[in-house]
């Protein structure tokens, strides 16, 4: 019989393309570099997921492409198809197996993630939070250390608690397998234990408003005396400067402050590779500033710091007052202010604002 042969032979074509198919789900390299403990057991329960989504996918693809081939009108036939009313059979069948599939892979997805969310021995405590564009970071077992960097010791189990100031943010690290909203009034926590020195990305993966795209920064995982070491300077720099963990070097304290609190994500300004287009360009400040302080009867650096702390006061011209958060003068500690400035000031020009 004809249709037995081209029976036979779509099951023959659909075993091939399932085998391909799995192959090539496998071959391709779906992932960042796996940096910590969970990164393999989630790697792994991502490829019994693709392996079980072929078959399924060919199947579905067979049966339609064939149901089209073979069932096709004949040229000239007006009539209607014939009245089916169902299979019962069939349909117990293409309920059973669907379930009996998922319900496998959600207790596997269970086990996992719950190994994962086990309370470990030992943990650092990090509390992070999100406000529009950048990251902070809060160590409450290091004698309350803010930072607006993100290090962490190597092989120590990490507790994030995750919270924001404002709207709807996700704390992701993709090279951690790591991903977590941050919502208005609430504290949702993730464990991870990083498992391989490097820098990774800390991204926002939640559309927060117009600087979104750059609110990504970097996790440094070091060796643990490294990071007893970065922890000394930081309590350090919060007496002699903010000069943070630059090695001293004001213009790259400044540059990483831009960046790190999140300038970057609205202003443009070349020395720091910011391209952020909601406010002003930053290039020209100095002489900026030069001329509208003047008028103010304020030196250039006065008027910078008001447009930093009280962005509101004067608003540049063709810019709307309002979008520049107004709470940096409380985020930035004077000296992190003050490097700030004078970073601000030399980049665009205008030499030492003193
Ligand atoms: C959400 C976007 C946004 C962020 C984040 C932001 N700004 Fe602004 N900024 C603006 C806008 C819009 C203006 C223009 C309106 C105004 O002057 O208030 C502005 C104005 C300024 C001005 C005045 C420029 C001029 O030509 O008068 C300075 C200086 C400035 N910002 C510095 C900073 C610094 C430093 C940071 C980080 C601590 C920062 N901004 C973060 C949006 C932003
Ligand atoms: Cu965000």
């Amino acid at each position: 019989m004809r249709s037995r042969r081209s029976l036979i032979w779509v099951l023959a074509l659909s075993a091939i393309a399932t085998a391909v198919g799995i192959v090539v789900v496998l071959w391709i390299d779906w992932f960042p570099a796996q940096a910590s403990t969970a990164a393999t057991d989630i790697d792994t329960l991502y490829d019994v997921l693709l392996i079980v989504s072929v078959p399924i996918f060919v199947l579905v693809m067979a049966v339609a492409l064939y149901s089209v081939w073979a069932f096709r009108v004949k040229p000239g036939d007006q009539r209607d198809g014939a009245p089916i009313h169902g299979n019962t059979r069939l349909e117990i069948i293409w309920v059973t197996i669907p379930f009996i599939i998922v319900a496998v892979l959600a207790g596997y997805g269970w086990i996992v993630l719950d190994d994962i969310e086990a309370k470990k021995a030992d943990e650092l405590v990090v509390e992070v939070t999100g406000q529009q564009f950048a990251w902070s970071f809060a160590y409450p077992d290091l004698e309350e250390l803010e930072t607006n960097q993100l290090v962490l010791p190597v092989d120590r189990p990490v507790h994030f608690k995750v919270n924001t100031k404002d709207v709807l943010h996700d704390f992701w690290v993709p090279d951690f397998r790591l991903k977590t909203d941050a919502v208005p009034g609430l504290t949702t926590t993730i464990r991870v234990t990083p498992n391989r020195v490097g820098s990774y990305p800390v991204v926002c993966a939640e559309l927060c408003g117009i600087g979104h795209s750059t609110m990504r920064q970097t996790v440094r995982v070091v060796p643990a005396e490294e990071f007893d070491a970065w922890v000394e300077r930081q309590r350090a720099s919060k007496v002699d400067g903010g000069v943070d963990d630059a090695g001293g070097d004001p213009i790259a304290a400044g540059r990483q402050l831009f960046n790190d609190t999140g300038c970057n994500a609205c202003h443009t300004l070349a020395d720091a590779g910011a391209t952020g287009a909601a406010g002003p360009a930053l290039d020209d400040l100095a002489a900026q500033a030069e001329r509208l302080g003047r008028a103010e009867g304020l030196t250039a650096a006065e008027f910078v710091e008001t447009s930093i702390v009280d962005p509101d006061a004067t608003v540049a011209e063709g810019y709307q007052p309002g979008i520049m958060p107004t709470d940096y003068g409380d985020r930035l500690s004077p000296a992190q202010l003050q490097t700030l400035v004078d970073y601000l000031l030399e980049v665009s020009g205008g030499g030492s604002s003193q």
